[in-house]
């Protein structure tokens, strides 16, 4: 059936098909939350967000709905429907980061919308934003499946202690996720909707911080008709969400971060199915942003709109230049105020509807 602007339909198999529909996030009462056990892990011990919390100064706040906004208009003038969420005040029941990364918390397989386990604490009531669209799509779409992922306790069984002694040092972090010793136990399935990627008939999904083993096999139990498969990233000290690190551009092509290289032995996986990795070009900057988690990778944390054409950030000056030079038409968008907010063109979205059905990418297995 073909796709209409007037008619709610929730159908996304990949990352790269025809983009139609998509759910870009705001900023509005965003917290920095108060310390616990995976946040802290992932904070890097030199950042400015080390002992910072409460709700984020409001010029910040209107600076970063400012960019969303433009960026919502932006993929409205290119024939996208777009909706947004619904500010929750966090500050009440708990603090959280942010209901501004849809991409960490709802993860589109095909007719399905998955609301993702989460799996810091300051995140769990995350998914109330959505609720009022998820709602509204199931009352439109007869096809739509609105799932979610059991709530986990979090209690302190989630999370190995050795983690959150002061002054790990960068040496002991890269040694500990080389060796897959992450913040979280194996206590209870956890899983971010972000660590996972979306190529047809198979699931990649980082096993990290914020997604353990359990979380894993929890989605290849519900998802029984894909195959999905584990990777892990040596070499990222803070491994949370794939997608500042692993970046599928169309079929066939797939960025990956020059310091968080796949391991060899998985690359066979792609290598024998024509699927070429290369390296993602420097971050345009240094440093992030004041006060923002995510490292300056998210430089490749791009929105495709289709195999030939992609929102790259507009300072990212040398991603840009790559992505032009391997054929993609490049739709620069300012972004960077917001990157604090939780992340960057690919966080602050959600799929609903792209077009393409659900293809096997890995014929060779
Ligand atoms: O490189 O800090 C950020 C990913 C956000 N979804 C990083 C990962």
């Amino acid at each position: 059936m073909n796709w209409s602007p007037d008619k709610t339909q929730v159908k996304s198999w990949n990352e790269w098909d025809t983009l139609r529909h998509v759910i870009v996030g705001r900023a509005d009462d965003c917290h920095i939350p108060p310390e616990e056990p995976a946040l802290d892990a992932k904070v890097p011990e030199d950042s400015d967000m080390r002992g910072q919390w409460g709700r984020r100064p409001q010029e910040t706040i209107d600076r970063a709905n400012e960019l969303l906004d433009n960026f919502a208009d932006m993929l409205r003038k290119r024939g996208v429907r777009v909706d947004r969420p619904t500010p929750t005040d966090f500050s009440k029941p708990v603090t959280t980061p942010d209901c501004m990364p849809p991409r960490d918390v709802l993860l589109t397989v095909g007719h399905e919308i998955l609301e993702a386990t989460m799996s810091y604490r300051c995140r769990w009531f995350e998914y109330l934003c959505y609720r009022p669209l998820m709602q509204q799509y199931w009352e439109e779409d007869v096809n739509f499946r609105h799932e979610a992922a059991p709530k986990p306790r979090l209690t302190d069984e989630d999370y190995h202690a050795d983690y959150l002694s002061e002054k790990i040092g960068i040496e002991k972090r890269l040694k500990w996720t080389a060796e897959k010793f992450f913040v979280t136990t194996e206590e209870e399935p956890l899983f971010d909707a972000a660590d996972v990627l979306r190529f047809g008939k198979d699931l990649i999904v980082q096993h990290g911080f914020t997604t353990n083993l359990k979380g894993i096999e929890w989605l290849r139990r519900h998802f029984p008709d894909h195959r999905v498969r584990a990777v892990n990233f040596p070499g990222d000290p803070y491994p949370i969400h794939i997608d500042a690190t692993f970046t599928p551009l169309r079929p066939g092509l797939i960025l990956n971060n020059p310091n968080r290289r796949l391991p060899e032995e998985q690359r066979e996986y792609f290598k024998k199915n024509d699927w070429e990795i290369v390296d993602a070009a420097q971050p345009a900057h240094n440093t992030p942003p004041p006060l923002c988690y995510s490292s300056t990778w998210l430089s490749m944390n791009v929105l495709v709109l289709d195999p030939k054409t992609v929102c790259v950030e507009a300072s990212e000056i040398y991603q840009m230049e790559q992505m032009d030079k391997l054929g993609m038409e490049v739709v620069p968008v300012d972004l960077r105020d917001a990157y604090a907010f939780g992340g960057g063109l690919h966080c602050c979205t959600a799929d609903v509807y792209r077009d393409g059905e659900c293809e096997d990418y890995f014929p060779v297995q």
